[in-house]
């Protein structure tokens, strides 16, 4: 039998358990892997995070007798704390590619959410959530939001009633915790969303820990998110810096010509966290030319930000395949896979994706072959984000193009009233023959599951987002549009998120240069009746 400060973890290895294992380890308690089913018989406490898709999940359960380990457990109401798909395997069935038998402990089928009415789907996400009845492990949470990342959810019913604890809101009503005596599992992630996560994962592991019995809060709405970005490459002595850039030129104005440092990645990453940014993104911005896993300091750079970080942490840059100077190949999925086992729950795609959605267009077959596609698969669509980099050109007549134009809101230098936004590469320094309404159609058909629209004419100019760019590309896909470049100003989230249906926004420059703290975006935000974490 182990020790009181430690934790056993079913890690049937889909997919990236780090940074619950960090959270688990930041509170002090060691961490035991089962091996085999009787270690689960034997944990003193198990905590089950469930990974990857549904039926490949029962499958690995089945196959090595830890299925039917985990239901003598659970039946004998040993201390359990199921996570995400550690919470809908508990039912009988999915859809998920199914339907999938589950381990059927709890009434109930784990569906799809509807996306029919322009729900965007994978929920990602903050929610507060409703409590319907007392779990101990959530009487810290009231009001807080919670982060959750997920396609399929269950909904309450008679039957499985008495198991829910809370409940939450996106398109229906669904399950977003159950309890039964010391049984529990939660469909967000804990461990992903920050303090109020790491004190549900505290109370879970000691119980007789303190807590403040919040108030309970309602099921809020989806929480628009406040994202911070933190552009990174070496400088010209080598030092990985956070840089920034005036419409993507990230050198200073000066005889140097050096590049812009405006701090160390993983203590602005850890500040940021403090002050309330509802995720963190990484751009290794120059992982189109320097292989990423040559770049050993920038999955370093992951590690150490992810053992203190508990919110959401995305990293793009140099996600493709790669032959390096002797001749070993690597492929995209390996470079994504080092950098979700260094910490990263999403990557990014820049330029890759650009190649990956011509080529669809081209031939209009899904080769299943690009990065997009093969990382989709594995790791699912929530965890790859697709960053464009549109210039905008201004056009007379829109018929002078084959790409979707859009009547622009204020007119171009020569009294053009129309543009195109056209996708470039390699840091916004080659313009490719595709637009950023076409690309972004395109990548959610290969397995897109965000999309992160930055504006090179709007980076760094602090004159607030381009609304139109922003509308045309979230009118155009059903997942999540994270709108990016050119935050100055407050007022400028605010525009934003009224304007426009993007779910998140993202900024550098504002926060890079201490003008406006994130606690002022939220706070403002907050003050606009839009739904933020606080
Ligand atoms: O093409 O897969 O290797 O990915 C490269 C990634 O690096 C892409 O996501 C691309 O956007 C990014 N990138 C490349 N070069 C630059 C550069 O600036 N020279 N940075 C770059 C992109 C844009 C935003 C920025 C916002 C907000 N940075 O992420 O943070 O525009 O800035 P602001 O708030 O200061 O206006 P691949």
């Amino acid at each position: 039998t182990s020790s009181d400060s430690t934790v056993t973890l079913l890690d049937y290895g889909a997919g990236n358990v780090r940074s619950l294992r960090n959270a688990i380890r930041y509170l002090g308690f060691d961490i035991k892997d089962v091996q085999k089913p009787e270690d689960i018989l034997s944990a003193n406490r198990l905590v089950f995070p469930g990974v990857g898709a549904f039926a490949a999940a029962m499958e690995v359960l089945e196959q090595s007798g830890m299925a039917e380990a985990l239901c003598t457990y659970i039946e004998s109401d040993r201390p359990f704390l199921g996570i995400c798909l550690g919470l809908q395997l508990l039912f009988e069935s999915s859809e998920e590619n199914g339907p999938v038998k589950g381990l059927g402990l709890i009434p109930g089928v784990v569906g799809r959410f509807d996306s029919s009415n322009g729900l965007a789907v994978p929920h990602i996400g903050w929610n507060s959530i409703q409590i319907t009845k007392d779990s101990g492990i959530l009487d810290d949470i009231g009001r807080h939001h919670v982060y959750f990342v997920h396609s399929y959810r269950v909904i309450p019913s008679d039957a499985n009633w008495d198991w829910v604890s809370s409940v939450c809101n996106y398109g229906d009503s669904f399950i977003s915790s159950i309890t039964r005596g010391n049984v529990h599992a939660v469909q967000f992630h804990p461990e992903k969303s920050g303090d109020v996560g790491l004190s549900i994962l505290r109370k879970f592991l000691d119980p007789s820990s303190s807590s403040k019995k919040l108030a309970h809060g309602k099921a809020s709405q989806l929480a628009k998110r406040v994202i911070a970005c933190l552009d990174v490459r070496a400088n010209d002595t080598g030092d990985l810096v956070v840089t920034k850039g005036d419409q993507y030129d990230v050198r200073e104005h000066s005889d140097e010509h050096q590049v812009r440092n405006l701090g160390k990645p993983v203590e602005l990453a850890g500040q940021y966290y403090k002050d309330g940014a509802d995720e963190i993104s990484f751009l290794n911005i120059t992982g189109f030319r320097d292989f990423p896993l040559g770049d050993l300091p920038m999955l370093q750079v992951l590690r150490c930000t992810s053992e203190n970080v508990f919110v959401p942490l995305t990293v793009g840059g140099g996600i493709r395949d790669f032959t390096d100077g002797n001749g070993r190949y690597y492929s995209s999925l390996e470079v994504a896979s080092e950098y979700f086992r260094s910490g990263a729950d999403k990557i990014s795609i820049g330029s890759d994706a650009v190649f990956a959605a011509e080529e669809y267009l081209k031939t209009g077959v899904k080769s299943g072959k690009s990065s997009l596609e093969q990382i989709s698969r594995v790791y699912g669509n929530q965890a790859v984000v697709v960053s464009i980099d549109p210039r905008r050109v201004y056009i007379r007549n829109p018929n002078d193009v084959k790409f979707k134009t859009i009547k622009v809101s204020s007119p171009g230098p020569s009294g053009e009233e129309y543009a195109w936004y056209q996708c470039t590469i390699n840091g916004g320094r080659d313009g490719r023959p595709i637009g950023a309404y076409e690309l972004a159609k395109a990548v959610e058909e290969l397995g897109a599951g965000e999309i992160l629209l930055n504006c090179i004419d709007c980076d760094g100019q602090g004159q607030g987002f381009d609304i139109d760019l922003i509308n045309l590309i979230s009118d155009a896909v059903t997942i999540p549009v994270i709108a990016s470049s050119g935050a100055g100003a407050v007022q400028h989230f605010s525009d934003v998120f009224q304007k426009t249906s993007a779910s998140a926004a993202l900024a550098a420059g504002i926060f890079h240069r201490k003008e406006v703290p994130i606690s002022s975006v939220k706070k403002h935000l907050l003050q606009q009746g839009i739904e933020v974490r606080m």
